[in-house]
C-alpha cells in the first residue's frame, strides 16, 4: 500500500469507529431546525452534511482543516525559488488532515506524474465537438470520457467490499487528478490555439507543469497557478460544485461522473462561471466609458447602470460568507507582490471601493464585499490568458482536489445514499392551516 493510501486508512478507520460510537450514544440529538424561509430559500445554513476537508466560517472566511490561506501559505511546501504552496500539500492535508513535509509532497507530484497519461480516446471524444464548444462542456464531457479507466467500477463488478470502496475511489481520485491538467490544457490549446499542444515538463510540479502545457511563459505565471489551485481548491460541502459532487458520489457513481456532476454546477454564473462574467463585464464597462482607467464615480455610475437593468454585479455577494473573501484578498497580495502598475488590476481594486457601498444601499444584499471571482480574471488578463470563458476550467482542476478528498472520505466513513425530503407548496398550505386550527 503507498504510504499515503496507508496515511489515511489509519486516520479513516480511527474516525469511522469514533462516529460509530458517537452516533450510537447520541444520533437523536437535535443539531438544527429548520424555518420555511430555509425550505424555500436554497436550505441556507441548514447543517444537513459532514465534510472533512474544509469549513467556511461567515466572518473569517474558508479553514482548511483548520488553516486560513495566509496560514497555508507559511506551512505548505513549495517548488524550488517559489513563494507559493503547492497544491499537492493542500491535497494532502484535506485527506489526512496532517501537514506535509517536503518528501511527501515530492512523493504526490511523482505519483501523479506517473499517473498522468490520458487514453487516447478521450481526445478523440473532445475532438468531435465544435472548437466553439463552452470548454466547460468539453471539460465536463472529457471527465466522463476518462471515467472508462474506473478502478471502482472495475472492482465493483468484480464484487468488492463496501469495505474496500474507499479505496477503489483512492485510486480513481489520484488518477483523474493527475491527468486534469493534460486534459485542461488539450482543451486550451485546441480552442485557442489551433490546436498546437505542448509536451508536459516532467521536471515540474502539478501545477507548474499545468501552466506550462498551457504555454503561458513565465516563472511568475507558475506562481500564480499554484497559489490559484491551492485556494480554489475547497469551500466547504454546501457550495453548488461540492455538494453535487457528493450527492452524485452518494449513488456510488464514480469519481468521474461525481466530478463531472460538480464541474457541470460550477459551470453556472451563480457559481464558478461568475468569474468569465466578472472579466467580461470589467471589459464591456471600460468598452462603454472609453476609457482603460476609469475613475471611481464613471465605475459607480456603470455599476447603477448593470443593476438598473435587473442583472447582478459578477464577483460580488456570498451565499455564506459576510466579509471580503480571503481569497479575493490573496489574490490582492499576490498582485501586490508581483505586479507593478496594471490598468486592468487597479480597476478591480477601484471597484472594491465602489461597489459594496452601492449594494449596501439596495438593503437586501445579505454580504456586499468580493468574492474570489472578483480578482481572478484581471490577474489572468495580466498574464496574457486573455480566453475569458476558459477561466471556469481552471476553477475546476483545483475544486477537483477538494470534492475529490471528500468523496474518498465519504466512503471510508460509509456515509449512505443521500435522500432528503422534498415537499409541494400545497403540503406546506395545508401544513401552516393545520398549526393554526391546532392553537385557535
Ligand atoms: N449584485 C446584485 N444583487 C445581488 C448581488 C450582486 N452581486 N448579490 C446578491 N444580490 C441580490 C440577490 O440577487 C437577491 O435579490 P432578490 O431578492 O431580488 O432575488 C438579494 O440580493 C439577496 O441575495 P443574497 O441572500 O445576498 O445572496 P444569495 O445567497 O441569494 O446569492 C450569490 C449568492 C453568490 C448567488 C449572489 O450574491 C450573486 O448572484 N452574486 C453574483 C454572482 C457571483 O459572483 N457568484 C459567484 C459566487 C462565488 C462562487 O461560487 O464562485
Amino acid at each position: 500500500m503507498d504510504p499515503l493510501k496507508q496515511k489515511f486508512k489509519e486516520k479513516a478507520l480511527a474516525l469511522f469507529q469514533a462516529n460509530r460510537a458517537m452516533l450510537k450514544e447520541n444520533g437523536d440529538t437535535i443539531v438544527d431546525q429548520v424555518t420555511l424561509k430555509q425550505v424555500f430559500g436554497g436550505m441556507r445554513g441548514v447543517k444537513s452534511m459532514i465534510w472533512e476537508t474544509s469549513q467556511l466560517d461567515a466572518q473569517k472566511g474558508i479553514r482548511f482543516r483548520g488553516k486560513s490561506i495566509p496560514e497555508l501559505k507559511e506551512i505548505l511546501p513549495k517548488f524550488e525559488g517559489c513563494k507559493e504552496p503547492l497544491p499537492e500539500g493542500l491535497f494532502h492535508l484535506m485527506l489526512t488532515g496532517e501537514v506535509p513535509t517536503d518528501e511527501e509532497v515530492k512523493w504526490i507530484t511523482g505519483e501523479w506524474q506517473r499517473r498522468a497519461d490520458v487514453p487516447k480516446h478521450v481526445f478523440a471524444a473532445l475532438e468531435t465537438l465544435p472548437k466553439d464548444a463552452h470548454p466547460m462542456t468539453q471539460f465536463s464531457m472529457a471527465i466522463i470520457a476518462l471515467g472508462t479507466e474506473s478502478v471502482f467500477n472495475r472492482r465493483y463488478a468484480e464484487g468488492m467490499a463496501k469495505s474496500d470502496y474507499w479505496d477503489a475511489t483512492y485510486e480513481d481520485t489520484m488518477n483523474l487528478i493527475a491527468r486534469l491538467p493534460r486534459v485542461a490544457a488539450y482543451i486550451y490549446r485546441r480552442t485557442y490555439k489551433d490546436g498546437d499542444h505542448i509536451a508536459a515538463d516532467i521536471s515540474l510540479d502539478w501545477g507548474g507543469n499545468f501552466a506550462h502545457m498551457l504555454g503561458i511563459p513565465g516563472d511568475d505565471f507558475k506562481s500564480l497557478m499554484r497559489l490559484y489551485l491551492t485556494i480554489h481548491a475547497d469551500h466547504e460541502g454546501g457550495n453548488a460544485s461540492a455538494h453535487s459532487t457528493h450527492l452524485t458520489g452518494s449513488t456510488l457513481s464514480d469519481s468521474y461522473k461525481s466530478l463531472s456532476s460538480g464541474m457541470n454546477a460550477l459551470a453556472g454564473p451563480l457559481h464558478g462561471l461568475a468569474n468569465q462574467e466578472v472579466i467580461k463585464w470589467v471589459f464591456k464597462m471600460l468598452d462603454v466609458l472609453g476609457t482603460r482607467n476609469p475613475s471611481k464615480e464613471q465605475i459607480a455610475e456603470y455599476v447603477q447602470k448593470t443593476l438598473d437593468a435587473g442583472k447582478v454585479i459578477p464577483g460580488y455577494g456570498h451565499a455564506v460568507l459576510r466579509q471580503p473573501d480571503p481569497r479575493f484578498t490573496a489574490q490582492r497580495t499576490f498582485a501586490e507582490e508581483y505586479i507593478k502598475n496594471s490598468d486592468i488590476i487597479n480597476v478591480i481594486w477601484k471597484a472594491f471601493e465602489v461597489v459594496p457601498p452601492i449594494l449596501q444601499g439596495l438593503g437586501k444584499v445579505k454580504n456586499p464585499w468580493p468574492n474570489v471571482d472578483a480578482h481572478s480574471g484581471a490577474l489572468l488578463v495580466h498574464y496574457g490568458m486573455h480566453e475569458f470563458s476558459f477561466y471556469t476550467v481552471l476553477f475546476g482542476v483545483s475544486r477537483s482536489l477538494g470534492v475529490l478528498s471528500q468523496l474518498i472520505w465519504s466512503r471510508a466513513l460509509g456515509f449512505p445514499l443521500e435522500r432528503p425530503k422534498s415537499v409541494t407548496s400545497e403540503w406546506v398550505m395545508d401544513y401552516l392551516a393545520q398549526q393554526k386550527e391546532a392553537v385557535g
